[in-house]
């Protein structure tokens, strides 16, 4: 298996992050590799790591003072065969070929867990929102969805929202679509209520993890009742993992942004989460404005000079890295075990380092792959695109309902795969290989295509 890391690294070799996730999962299937040699046979891996195809055009756009930018987009259509295309958009100036590789790989084991018929692929662009005026966004998505419109549709691939994009892009990306092709078609997610969105969809990546780290604490008898969290970033899954960590009786102590962290010793409360929510999602504020209205919380600046996340030297029960890739390092998961930690859940995709996962696998704490834990936003986006088919709307209780039978499900699977492979209590191993397991099977049923 290592020839074929390095297969991809001589192919491929400005991609470190894409073989870094191919090596890491191809570390924690062997036992599969091992026991059904014709998987070698058939090159399934190999397969696996090619993704079906790539996309990556030109993004012409104007800005407000008349000057002419170009960014460049992407679409990794990675692995079809459970279903049409899916996973979200991303917009981030860091975003590169690699980065969308990388995504829409973990994607295509992701979206098996669900077990809902969707294929894995992700998309999005360098374009950086932030600073940007709602003119100049709606810009980018037009022109975005110019090249993009010709390469998705409902049966197809069917892109959803992510860091960079939320409802406002959805709904320019959506806009420029209809006006190309002349059909109101279930070719996004992530979509307005009242123009084919789905009840939930916005808060269902949160609400998932927070039911999520439920079940894992479950295991052992213990609930998020009374449990200290932090919770890194403040935009779509940090504010409904923090939301669904209160309803479930958690106190959240700190939340962050690209800039910094807060800490508020007292709790950041429902009303509080309101305050956060308007500022990050209305004016677009930073995070430092928090401590403007509640004195009783401190601002620490993001230090790039030092080794370590301060946000992660709080001692608490319970951490959810929300915000972004590589946020807790070996360094960070050594600070949260001398503190006490006892749940590292992860929200956004692949928040630990590879060592820093290590450290948590090698120690007493529970960690919860993002995998398996944040597979309730894309879960929500494919019950969507099933209301879109049958022109149906279902009420939030019904797909709230459907979120946690959902999310249950997966944790079984996590649980009884691990189980049966020998390592009881291990999610990284019970999600790697069920997932991978129910991609390869149907590659198996489907041929050499
Ligand atoms: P948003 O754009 O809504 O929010 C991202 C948050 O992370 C912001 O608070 C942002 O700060 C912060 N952030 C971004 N980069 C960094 C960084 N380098 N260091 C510290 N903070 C940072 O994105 P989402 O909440 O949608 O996505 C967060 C993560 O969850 C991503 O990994 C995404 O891929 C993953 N995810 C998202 C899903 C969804 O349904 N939205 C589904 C499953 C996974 P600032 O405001 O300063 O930019
Ligand atoms: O990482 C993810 O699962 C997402 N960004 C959501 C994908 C989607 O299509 O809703």
């Amino acid at each position: 298996m290592t020839d074929i890391v390095k297969e991809l690294e001589k192919k491929d070799p400005q991609e470190q992050e894409f073989h870094q996730a191919v090596a890491h999962l191809l570390s924690w299937v062997r036992p599969v590799l091992d026991n059904r040699p014709g998987l070698a046979r058939q090159a399934i891996v190999e397969r696996l790591i090619e993704p079906d195809r790539i996309l990556i055009f030109r993004v012409p756009w104007m800005d407000d003072s008349g000057q002419v930018q170009v960014n460049r987009g992407f679409r990794v259509e990675m692995n079809g065969v459970l279903g049409p295309y899916k996973g979200g958009l991303r917009f981030h100036p860091s975003a590169s070929l690699g980065t969308f590789k990388l995504l829409a790989f973990e994607q295509v084991f992701k979206n098996a867990l669900t077990t809902l018929p969707i294929g894995g692929g992700r998309g999005g662009s360098d374009f950086e929102p932030k600073g940007k005026s709602d003119d100049e966004v709606m810009r980018f998505c037009q022109s975005f969805m110019a090249e993009l419109a010709r390469h998705i549709g409902p049966d197809i691939d069917v892109p959803g929202g992510g860091m960079g994009v939320g409802v406002r892009e959805i709904g320019y990306l959506f806009g420029a679509y209809r006006k190309q092709t002349g059909k109101h078609a279930a070719v996004l997610t992530g979509r307005g209520l009242g123009w084919g969105g789905s009840a939930v969809r916005l808060q269902s990546t949160g609400y998932g993890i927070g039911y999520f780290a439920a079940e894992v604490l479950a295991t052992e008898g213990r609930s998020l009742e009374g449990m200290t969290c932090l919770v890194s970033g403040s935009g779509n899954v940090a504010q409904h993992t923090a939301e669904k960590i209160l309803e479930l009786g958690g106190k959240v102590l700190a939340m962050s942004d690209s800039t910094g962290h807060i800490f508020d010793e007292e709790g950041i409360d429902a009303a509080k989460l309101a305050f956060i929510k308007r500022l990050k999602n209305l004016k677009r504020g930073r995070i430092h404005e928090y401590v403007d209205k509640y004195s009783e919380a401190t601002f620490m600046e993001v230090n790039r000079g030092l080794d370590h996340n301060p946000l992660w030297d709080h001692p608490a029960d319970c951490a959810f890295p929300c915000a972004a890739e590589n946020e807790i390092n070996a360094k960070d998961a050594a600070n949260l075990i001398r503190n006490g930690v006892q749940l590292v859940c992860e929200g956004a995709d692949m928040p630990c380092t590879p060592e820093a996962v290590d450290i948590f696998l090698d120690s007493d704490v529970r960690y919860a792959p993002c995998t398996a834990a944040n597979g309730g936003g894309v879960a929500v986006s494919a019950l969507e695109m099933a209301q879109n088919r049958m022109l149906l709307n279902w009420t939030a209780e019904e797909v709230d309902g459907r979120l946690r039978a959902v999310m249950k499900n997966i944790h079984r699977q996590c649980v009884e795969t691990a189980d049966e492979f020998g390592q009881a209590g291990n999610y990284l191993v019970g999600a790697n290989i069920a997932g991978f397991t129910r991609v390869v099977n149907a590659m198996q049923d489907q041929g050499l295509i």
